[in-house]
């Protein structure tokens, strides 16, 4: 391990193997990352979902230059400065109807923890303190913090943090291989699984339950589109029992699915909805809670406090942050990316399922602009095969994310279809090559 490399302790990374047989980019532009060399790497994932509109997009780089040159800092903390009220206005328009009520945040995980509050703090406001029961499900990610954490449902990020909140329950996941293996978009079977919520309620009472946390698709844990009809049936549950929904639209938000939001394309309103990544094209951290405005109304409407929410951080509407949001929603606009999604999508879809006849794939799924593609484990050696294949890719000159024995691709919302073509050949080329 080279010595210069210990001093940063590297995220979510296997830090001992990583610094043994580094990757490092020093530059991106458009749909590519460079290495120090000057070699050109396709970025088939978004940075991390992340970079919607194409790295360096120029008006974003453009506004972010401005707003560090006219307002370094101001807090949000009863001071207010323009950019961040007009950001709320301009992201309430791109929102789901009703939903233009905006908390701002700096992360995925700070928008979980803080839709997971604004839930209890709506009940607590309605008379109802003791509805606390946060519901998630195996397999969701909602971040890292102690909230996200504990409703999230993936086993190995819990366990060396001792105890999580007590307050959590948790649906199945809808993953199932058997009856779905290689469904092209939403899978026909599985809506049931939503039914689980009955058995929590059966089990808690409708009158401790605060809120339902789900990703509309899920992604870090390697993309599970939800079957046909199943977020209809969790809201229509949620309404039945007086259970608030949330949707964690971290990565599914800002066109990926070739809508605005998931919300939109699966016709399904939340009542609280949650941001990150692409809302700055990730050029500036930030997240954000979308609330329904019965939500905002009720929490302020019932406040005997002066401060009806006690909860925000000091970065919240960061005026960089707030620039380059604007600048996204600009550049969404006049490159009409989430158009481009949309008619991307039939063209990602071929592409993706074409590799259903190369070695070692057991499944493929895809909606709008995601993909995933489930490999055999190797005996004995899980994620192994996946990760081979992330290196030899890497060398081959395409970025790709891999989970598990799983690939997940989420490509930027310009990409063009000679390149989703060398994605492909790539991986397939890859697979090919790999035990
Ligand atoms: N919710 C969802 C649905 C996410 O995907 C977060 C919350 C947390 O966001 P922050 O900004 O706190 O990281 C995420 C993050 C992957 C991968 O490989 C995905 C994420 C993070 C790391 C890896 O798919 N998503």
């Amino acid at each position: 391990m080279s010595a210069h490399l210990d001093a940063y302790w590297m995220p979510f990374t296997p830090n001992r193997a990583f610094k043994a047989d580094p990757r490092m980019v020093v530059r991106a532009e458009g749909m590519n990352y460079f290495t120090g060399d000057g070699r050109a790497v396709l970025d088939a994932t978004a940075g991390l979902w992340c970079v919607a509109c194409g790295h360096g997009a120029p008006r974003i780089v453009e506004a972010i230059r401005k707003a560090a040159g006219d307002l370094d800092y101001a807090t949000n903390f009863n001071l207010g400065h323009p950019l961040a009220f007009e950001f709320a206005e301009r992201l309430g328009a791109f929102l789901p109807a009703g939903m233009d009520r905006v908390f701002f945040t700096n992360s995925g995980s700070e928008s979980a923890d803080t839709a997971l509050k604004i839930a209890r703090a709506y009940w607590f406001a309605r008379g109802k303190p003791k509805k606390t029961l946060l519901i998630g499900r195996e397999r969701g990610y909602h971040g890292v913090n102690f909230g996200g954490l504990s409703v999230g449902g993936i086993a190995p990020n819990k366990t060396a943090f001792g105890p999580l909140l007590a307050d959590v329950a948790h649906l199945p996941h809808t993953h199932d291989i058997a009856r779905n293996a290689f469904s092209r978009g939403q899978p026909a079977h599985g809506a049931e699984f939503a039914d689980a919520l009955e058995a929590i309620v059966a089990e808690h009472g409708a009158d401790k339950i605060a809120a339902v946390m789900v990703e509309p698709v899920a992604g870090s844990t390697g993309v599970l589109v939800p079957p046909q009809n199943y977020l209809q049936k969790l809201r229509a549950l949620c309404d039945k029992h007086d259970i608030l929904l949330i949707f964690d639209e971290v990565i599914t938000g800002f066109g990926r699915l070739g809508a605005n939001f998931a919300a939109d394309f699966f016709g399904v309103k939340p009542d609280l909805l949650t941001m990150a990544k692409a809302i700055t094209n990730a050029a500036v951290p930030m997240g954000a809670v979308a609330c329904a405005r019965e939500i905002y109304d009720a929490i302020l409407g019932a406040s005997d406090t002066p401060i009806e929410l006690f909860h925000g951080y000091t970065t919240s509407g960061h005026p960089l942050a707030c620039a380059a949001g604007l600048a996204t929603l600009d550049t969404f606009h006049d490159e009409r990316l989430v158009e481009r999604a949309a008619d991307l999508a039939p063209y990602w879809e071929e592409a993706m399922h074409s590799l259903r006849d190369a070695p070692h794939v057991i499944d493929i799924r895809n909606l709008g602009l995601i993909g995933g593609i489930e490999l055999e484990p190797r005996d004995g050696t899980p994620t192994k095969r996946a990760l081979d294949a992330f290196k030899l890719c890497f060398d081959k000159g395409v970025l790709i994310r891999v989970t598990g024995d799983i690939i997940a691709f989420s490509p930027p919302l310009i990409i063009e279809k000679t390149q989703i073509d060398q994605i492909v050949d790539t991986v397939r080329g890859a697979l090919g090559q790999i035990d």
